[in-house]
């Protein structure tokens, strides 16, 4: 039967339409229609491909997924060698590169494209007239796999290229990677069925490209940046790696958006420092900068040695993970009673600093994990995230190891270990008894966001304890600059100077002090709100479960807690005396200064501070801050890679603002 006009004018509009759809959400960023309404044109176009199948081409958009499963993958030789990449591992060695690359060229500087260095797994795309016809793996960097089904799964790789210009063979090289979120899914979802967790996000990547079911694949959220062109036949290209990168976005593949033209060995050490920094806020792993020299004609003159190329570097950020030996498992008590066990390690160079801790978290996590003393193990440090045990290394356990079990009473006090059902946490009973939860409890009144005392350190506060020269906080409005002046490491300036700090922290503000006083589940925000709320601390003191429940955040949990601690005669006495050292705040007028009050907002996608921060903001102007999306709430606030919340609010008409905006409503 052959294909009316109309029809096939429908099908044409129709590849059109999703292909430029597919390219605003998964390449842009910026999808303008609603999941729901591309599924009706895909499902569309899959009918009339039904009713026609001579309408069924290899770009079509319905044909992601349409590959067989296969027994094994068809070798793929690359004309053009896929090269790797040289390593730089200090900022000398950068500066080796730069004065080889100059000295070859007999020239002062030269300007570099800058990218990040995916970790990924690199693949070349094969596009004949600006059709994806296949996809291969590196592998030997001369023979790689064929993994096209797999590759044309790949939402963010366009299955024909869009605009003018385009050679009529172009290999465009890239990497394929799975982000963060991605991998949290990920990893959720093979928890949920009964599978082992992927190690990182690059095991995850690869195993999902090398899967003989597409479908499979397809399940997978891998997504793809390209970096470079291998072969080019019948079109020309710009004579600048940077500008070839831009031709290739015109072309609507997918190219990292903070890629920068930098000059000579200054402009390097600059843009490195500035990625590393923005390193734990990227949505994606990245293990170091790659400089290319940027004139094509400077990169031919210096040319490549073995596998890699002369005219690029990777300068590698440290490590992130390292194997280290865990040398014993002790057990902290922290300020709630809480017990967290503690590896102790073998001191490793990791994401660059020595550790010789990591959390082990509670013992659920040690049992999950199966760490044992003796074990060697991974060691993940990233940012500044406190670091901790990845996976052990079975292999290469010592025989009878013992499994490792939390003590039944409390290391530092004697008291019975108590762990609540359905809770993950063990909790030391002794209460203030407890000398760590008197310690920690101290540490926190002091700490810069409660009473932001000056010069009261973690050491020197274990040692006020540890003499009892305090026994909780008000005992620190006693002290005398003697007693301080003959501890280790004070002497009578320092002692002076923590006695004055200790004056200026009388005068603070009730949500602080209600934060100080470490109630538990109540952290900075809920102070905030309770402040507000009650206005002043004898309100909240004699405020019921109930009366406390009437503010809006505070649920039955939080509820039951600021209750018992306000009953606990201790406690009381403690603020009593606190109070009759002279701290003393302003009133709260309830409503000041919360213009964003009954506001509802949503955040989705990443920030470029940490959520929970922006949270914090926005609850501190009065605003509510909710995890999910409906018709109550007010604002989106959408970051990169903003995940279904964003779509719900595009479909519900709510107003979307990016991270600049809302921090301009902030303002
Ligand atoms: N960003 C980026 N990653 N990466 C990896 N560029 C880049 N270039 C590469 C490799 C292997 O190779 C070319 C310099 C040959």
């Amino acid at each position: 039967m052959s294909v009316p006009k109309a029809v096939r004018q429908r099908a044409g509009e129709l590849h059109r339409e999703l292909h430029e759809h597919n390219y605003r959400y998964y390449v842009l960023d910026a999808p303008v229609i609603t999941d729901a309404e591309y599924d009706r044109l895909l499902r569309e176009l899959q009918d009339l491909e039904v009713r026609y199948p001579e309408l069924i081409a290899p770009d079509s958009p319905t044909q992601r997924v349409g590959a067989a499963p296969s027994k094994a993958f068809g070798e793929v030789r690359h004309e053009q060698r896929m090269l790797s990449l040289d390593n730089a591992f200090s900022d000398a060695e950068l500066g080796d590169f730069d004065r080889r690359v100059c000295e070859r060229l007999e020239v002062d500087a030269v300007d570099y494209a800058a990218e990040p260095k995916l970790d990924g797994l690199a693949v070349s795309l094969l596009y004949e007239h600006g059709v994806l016809t296949r996809a291969a793996t590196r592998g030997d960097g001369v023979t790689g796999e064929d993994i096209t089904a797999n590759v044309r799964t790949i939402a963010s790789i366009p299955l024909r290229l869009a605009g003018r210009g385009i050679p009529a063979i172009l290999e465009v090289r890239g990497e394929v990677y799975i982000s963060h979120r991605g991998f949290e899914r990920l990893n959720l979802q093979a928890v949920k069925d009964g599978q082992k967790p992927f190690v990182n996000p690059r095991n995850a990547a690869a195993g999902s490209l090398r899967q003989l079911d597409p479908k499979v694949t397809a399940a997978r959220p891998l997504e793809f940046y390209c970096y470079g062109v291998g072969r080019t036949e019948g079109g020309a290209l710009p004579e600048r790696h940077s500008e070839i990168l831009v031709r290739l976005r015109d072309w609507h593949l997918r190219v990292y958006d903070g890629i920068e033209r930098v000059h000579g060995l200054q402009g390097c050490q600059a843009y490195y420092r500035k990625l590393e920094a923005a390193r734990a806020t990227l949505p994606f792993e990245i293990d170091g900068v790659v400089f290319k020299v940027d004139r094509l004609d400077q990169q031919d003159s210096l040319g490549f040695v073995a596998r890699a190329p002369r005219w690029a570097i990777a300068r590698k950020f440290p490590a992130q993970e390292e194997q280290t030996r865990v040398t014993g498992i002790d057990v902290q008590v922290g300020r709630t009673g809480a017990l967290t066990p503690v590896a102790r390690l073998e001191p490793v160079f990791v994401g660059g600093v020595t550790v010789t801790n990591a959390t082990l978290h509670n013992e659920d996590e040690v049992h999950r994990k199966d760490v044992r003393v003796g074990d060697t193990v991974i060691i993940r440090r990233a940012g500044d995230v406190i670091p901790e045990v990845v996976r052990v290394l079975r292999e290469q356990r010592a025989r009878g190891a013992p499994v490792f079990h939390l003590p039944k009473h409390c290391p530092e006090c004697g008291s019975a270990v108590e762990r609540v059902e359905g809770e993950a946490v063990a909790r030391c009973s002794g209460g203030l008894f407890c000398p760590a939860q008197r310690r920690e409890a101290i540490k926190h009144f002091a700490s810069r966001r409660a009473m932001d005392i000056d010069g009261l350190g973690d050491k020197l506060v274990d040692q006020l304890v540890e003499q009892e020269l305090i026994h909780d906080v008000s005992d620190l409005y006693r002290l005398e600059v003697e007693q301080i002046a003959g501890l280790e490491r004070m002497a009578q300036k320092s002692a002076t100077n923590l006695v004055k700090a200790l004056e200026k922290s009388k005068a603070t503000t009730l949500e602080r002090f209600i934060y100080a006083l470490g109630i538990r589940e109540v952290g900075e925000a809920t102070a905030r709100i309770l402040a507000e709320a009650f206005g002043d601390l004898d309100a909240l003191m004699g405020a019921d479960v109930e009366d406390l429940q009437v503010v809006h955040e505070v649920g039955p949990v939080v509820a039951q807690h600021i209750s018992a601690f306000f009953r606990e005669p201790h406690n009381r006495e403690v603020i009593q005396r606190l109070r009759g050292a002279g701290l003393h705040w302003q009133a709260v007028e309830p409503g000041a200064a919360r213009p964003l009050a009954g506001r509802t907002f949503v955040i989705t996608g990443t920030l470029s501070m940490p959520r929970s921060e922006l949270k914090e903001r926005l609850q501190a102007a009065g605003a509510r801050v909710a995890g999910s999306v409906s018709k109550q709430t007010d604002y989106v606030v959408a970051g990169a890679e903003p995940g279904s919340k964003y779509d719900k609010a595009l479909a519900l008409g709510i107003e979307i603002l990016d991270e600049a905006a809302c921090l301009a409503l902030l303002k």
